[in-house]
């Protein structure tokens, strides 16, 4: 790409994210996601120091201010009412002074703090700042192996789809169907309003989704019940491998701040959570499954949440495997990575977290297979990421297979992603 098309592209992106800029933090995008969303914050934060690293700072900050006094960091802030989400505050009712939702997303910030220190021109501000980051980034890990991790076993399970920040992956289909629908509520959906319905969750998964939030409300949104209390208990690789390779960048920022517990608890978390992180494997489909840790049988579904490790310091056979996956995915797509494997008969190449390919998600496998050695796939990824933004704007997620764009539009965390594919 030459330089001024490469400049042009970030122009376009710093664009979505002055757009939907709040001040204090960024909504996703206008319409179908009017608040602040916990991982898309994180990752928007690379984005925004490009061209203002205190804002950067802000973002996390904005989002660490809602934490929960047991360490937890809500999953969406709803800082200003708008009746164009749902389900909004008054499903949730979790009882805080802002209100915010009742489970978490995957524990990216650790991640993001590391990276915005290290890349940091004023590294005054970005030692200030961190270090009053740290204690609270330290509180949500050590919240994550005390609420979601009942026998210490290093590995922690999501309560709700939601939380895994990949909605319908056809992961939770056979989890799923323990989860009753009977006493819901009734509720008019929004997010349909805004994107069309064939790229979104069914109306059956809907039922579900609420059915866990009026559960867990009915347990007054006490942490140290829900997780026993859920019929739904999954240990997702992806959302581990994030917070592993969290774990491991804070405990290295916490060393450097000269912050020694801080780097001890979460190093000794990083290493327990890498060990444990071997049941997960599969040799058959060349990555990480998850486990339903109800039945405590892996669950035979190819997604991107088993490739998604290559993120943390998985043994250096697993990530020759997952290059090797992606090429071979490489060789039934135009774009990569796809959230399923198109092999699937259940993959669907339009249906949100089913098939298409997320940006974000090919930013942090990119950057584990770099850093793994795996230089050519990690660049393959890249090159697809570009190709459909210039294909097709800065989509909330994309087709595959066509590129077509899908979701919602000018999307942040696609165009942050997009400068952090840039630099
Ligand atoms: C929803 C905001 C969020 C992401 C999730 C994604 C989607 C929201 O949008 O969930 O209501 O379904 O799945 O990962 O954080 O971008």
């Amino acid at each position: 790409m030459t330089a001024s098309a490469t400049s042009d592209i970030i122009a376009r992106a710093v664009e979505v994210l002055r757009e939907n800029d709040q001040g204090a933090y960024t909504i996703p995008t206008k319409g179908l996601y009017p608040f602040q969303w916990n991982w898309d914050s994180c990752l928007t934060a690379l984005g925004l120091a490009h061209y203002d690293e205190a804002r950067a700072w802000t973002e996390m900050e904005t989002l660490f201010a809602h934490q929960w006094p047991d360490g937890m960091v809500p999953h969406i802030v709803f800082h200003v009412w708008n009746d164009g989400y749902f389900p909004g505050p008054e499903v949730w009712r979790t009882g805080r002074a802002t209100a915010t939702s009742g489970i978490t997303q995957p524990a990216v910030a650790g991640f993001a703090a590391r990276r915005l220190f290290d890349r940091a021109n004023d590294k005054k501000l970005a030692a200030e700042r961190a270090r009053a980051l740290l204690p609270k980034i330290d509180a949500w890990h050590r919240w994550f192996y005390e609420n979601r991790d009942p026998k210490r076993e290093g590995l922690v399970a999501i309560i709700h789809p939601w939380e895994s920040g990949r909605d319908n992956s056809i992961d939770w289909d056979d989890a799923f169907e323990r989860v009753p629908t009977e006493g819901v509520e009734p509720y008019t959906r929004r997010d349909t309003l805004h994107a069309d319905p064939a790229h979104r969750p069914t109306r059956e998964q809907y039922d579900r989704y609420i059915w866990l939030v009026q559960h867990f409300r009915g347990l007054a949104w006490d942490n140290a019940r829900l997780h026993d209390a859920s019929p739904f208990q999954v240990v997702d690789p992806g959302f581990n491998a994030i917070l592993i390779r969290a774990a491991a960048d804070l405990a290295d920022l916490a060393e450097t701040l000269g912050e020694t517990e801080i780097a001890t608890a979460n190093r000794a978390r990083a290493q327990k959570g890498l060990a444990a992180m071997e049941q997960l494997w599969s040799e058959a489909h060349g990555q990480y499954l998850c486990l339903d840790r109800i039945t405590g049988e892996l669950i035979g579904s190819a997604s991107v949440g088993g490739i998604l490790p290559a993120f943390a310091a998985i043994p250096r056979p697993r990530a020759a495997a997952i290059a090797a996956t992606v090429e071979r995915l490489a060789g039934k797509v135009r774009y990569v990575v796809p959230s399923h494997d198109p092999g699937d008969p259940r993959f669907d190449a339009k249906r949100y977290w089913r098939g298409p390919v997320w940006l974000v998600v090919n930013y942090m496998i990119s950057d584990g297979l770099a850093a793994a050695g795996h230089g050519k796939v990690a660049q393959r990824i890249t090159q697809s990421s570009l190709d459909l933004i210039r294909e097709s704007g800065f989509a909330e997620y994309y087709d595959p297979l066509t590129s077509e764009p899908l979701g919602g539009g000018r999307f942040t965390w696609t165009a942050a992603m997009v400068i952090e594919f840039l630099r």
